[in-house]
């Protein structure tokens, strides 16, 4: 009774825009951020009932990520700091579209009732609030903890501007009952990344300006936290732009990791003094990280390191320790430790890429588009690399290899210390507490590949050398309905509308090396096209004539 007309008078301050249609998409809702008031009230007793159903703490993060400046967002974080079960998805919809306050309260009820969510005064609810750097993120907030409190018994902590891997690392360490501010996570990533710095070979020779750093942060939130974060590393010389401070320009505005791997081409502020110098780029929220260096022949040409080059940096570090761990010479057959590695990509993976991974021997798997996908199928391995070619992934290790990593570094510790097994386990248990365990992060990933570049003594042009990535072209089709392209097999092939695919092979026959495939996107209005080929001209071609058939 209480908790009903609570519900109806706090749902009745925020009526839902008309003329849209929320959906939950590749990485919760999006939209104007001056239309999305309601969603975030929703949302914020979403996340307090998924709370009260997992007995855990669950995050919500106010951001939109790469999108424009005007546009806002809102996803939950579950309790182990993953995206939100799946199956909760359609819930989330159903409560993000109710037309009024009544059928909203309604559904509430109705779905705690199915869940078997007991709304109670005893029990309570965690929710930590987390929101990017948006102007519309403040009043959004408020929006959101309306909602919590419309849950009797539950309760927000907010905390504060903060990147949406910071947030989720937060969720997930609080659950496991481990320090969580963000102070902690400053210092979970400087202590595991001087772990590794000092671990690096002495005697290798590192090339070229090896510890020297230019970023882009996007104007977005990143910036700010790496300039905190840089202060406590040591062997790294990192300067940030864009790092949003007065004046510097606009969030996603000819910035940041998206357009500069869309792109193709420098974020703004770069010019010709970072000719030849290793660059990064991390998104609006940073949680996606891409490598570039400006061309020395021409300023606004540049070589990408995208997503898929640094998940190969990272597979090659990784086989490598693994190697020297189980190196059966000084360990004993009996003792080597067996870690199945799994490396995960999305179809937008360049060719050569899978090509190379694959050819390194490692198991290579897709899944559709977006983190929760590539994220789930992860977490099989005892080793799981993931990475959109857009620069969001991670390294995830299972409980089960982890536990016993650290029992094998122990025995090393005092059978054998100081050799390379055993450097080897530490190693590997210093990047499963570097590399963020929760979702993508552009701040620990750029750590891990700052460290492995220097234990390689890699410059950048070695690491550009890895592979050369196939020409490919993407291109956005604004379409009436993109809901009526239907794909199946890690999104690879279109089964509706009908005669589309036999359309798009008879055109990706036509090029040497042709690769093409077309997707609704899940977080914009529009039908994506990928085409990759062996030449720039033709991979344009390709995506140009496809393009047509989708229209
Ligand atoms: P959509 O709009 O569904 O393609 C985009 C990215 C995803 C992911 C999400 C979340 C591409 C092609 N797609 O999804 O990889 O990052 O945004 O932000 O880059
Ligand atoms: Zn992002």
């Amino acid at each position: 009774e209480e908790q009903c007309s609570l519900l109806l008078d706090s749902a009745s301050l925020f009526p839902l825009p008309h003329g849209v249609t929320f959906s939950y998409g590749t990485a919760g809702f999006r939209a104007d951020g001056l239309k999305l008031s309601s969603t975030v009230f929703r949302a914020g007793v979403l996340a307090a009932l998924r709370s009260l159903k997992t007995g855990y703490a669950v995050g919500l993060m106010i951001t939109a990520s790469h999108n424009p400046i005007t546009d806002n967002g809102i996803k939950i974080a579950d309790p182990d700091g993953g995206m939100m079960a799946q199956d909760w998805e359609p819930f989330a919809d159903a409560l993000a579209n109710a037309p009024d306050p009544q059928s909203f309260v309604k559904l509430v009820l109705h779905f705690a009732k199915e869940e078997n969510i007991s709304l109670s005064r005893e029990s309570s609810a965690v929710i930590l609030l987390g929101r990017d750097t948006r102007p519309t993120g403040e009043s959004l907030l408020e929006a959101a903890k309306q909602g919590i409190k419309g849950i009797i018994g539950s309760v927000a902590l907010d905390m504060g501007i903060v990147t949406t891997p910071q947030l989720h690392w937060m969720v997930r360490s609080k659950n496991m009952g481990m320090k969580a501010s963000e102070s902690d996570y400053f210092l979970q990533l400087s202590e595991s990344f001087r772990c590794l710095m000092d671990m690096v070979p002495k005697e290798i020779t590192v090339k070229g300006n090896v510890t020297q750093l230019v970023v882009d942060g996007a104007n977005g939130v990143g910036g700010d936290k790496l300039e905190q974060l840089k202060t406590l590393l040591m062997g790294l010389q990192i300067q940030v732009k864009n790092t949003s401070k007065q004046g510097e320009g606009i969030l996603n505005e000819g910035v940041g990791a998206d357009y500069v791997q869309k792109e193709k081409v420098a974020p703004r502020c770069f010019g010709p003094n970072d000719i030849g110098l290793r660059c990064a780029s991390l998104d609006g929220d940073a949680d996606r990280l891409v490598y570039f260096r400006i061309s020395k022949i021409s300023s606004s040409s540049i070589d990408l390191v995208d997503g898929d080059k640094i998940l190969s940096l990272f597979a090659l570090f990784i086989k490598a320790q693994l190697h020297f761990l189980n190196k059966s010479e000084s360990v004993g057959l009996n003792n080597v430790l067996p870690a199945r590695v799994g490396v995960v990509q999305t179809a937008y993976a360049n060719g050569a890429s899978t090509d190379y991974l694959k050819q390194l021997g490692l198991e290579v798997v897709l899944t559709p588009t977006g983190v929760k996908y590539l994220h789930k199928k992860a977490a099989e391995y005892d080793i799981g690399i993931y990475f959109e070619a857009n620069g969001h992934g991670t390294i995830l290790f299972s409980e089960y290899f982890l536990s016993n990593l650290q029992k094998k570094g122990n025995d090393l510790a005092s059978s054998n210390a100081g050799s390379e097994p055993h450097k080897a386990a530490l190693r590997l248990l210093a990047v499963s507490k570097l590399i963020n365990q929760a979702v993508g992060d552009a701040l620990s990933g750029l750590l891990l590949v700052e460290v492995v570049l220097q234990y390689m003594g890699w410059s950048m042009q070695n690491w550009i050398e890895l592979y050369d990535d196939l020409p490919s072209r993407q291109l956005k089709v604004k379409v009436a309905d993109r809901t009526a392209v239907i794909t199946t097999n890690a999104e690879t092939k279109v089964v509706q509308p009908f005669g589309l695919q036999e359309a798009i092979d008879a055109e990706t026959a036509k090029y040497h090396r042709g690769r093409c495939f077309v997707r609704p996107s899940g977080t914009e209005d529009i039908i994506r096209v990928y085409a990759e080929a062996f030449s720039q001209e033709a991979a344009d071609s390709l995506a140009r004539s496809v393009s047509q058939h989708v229209d």
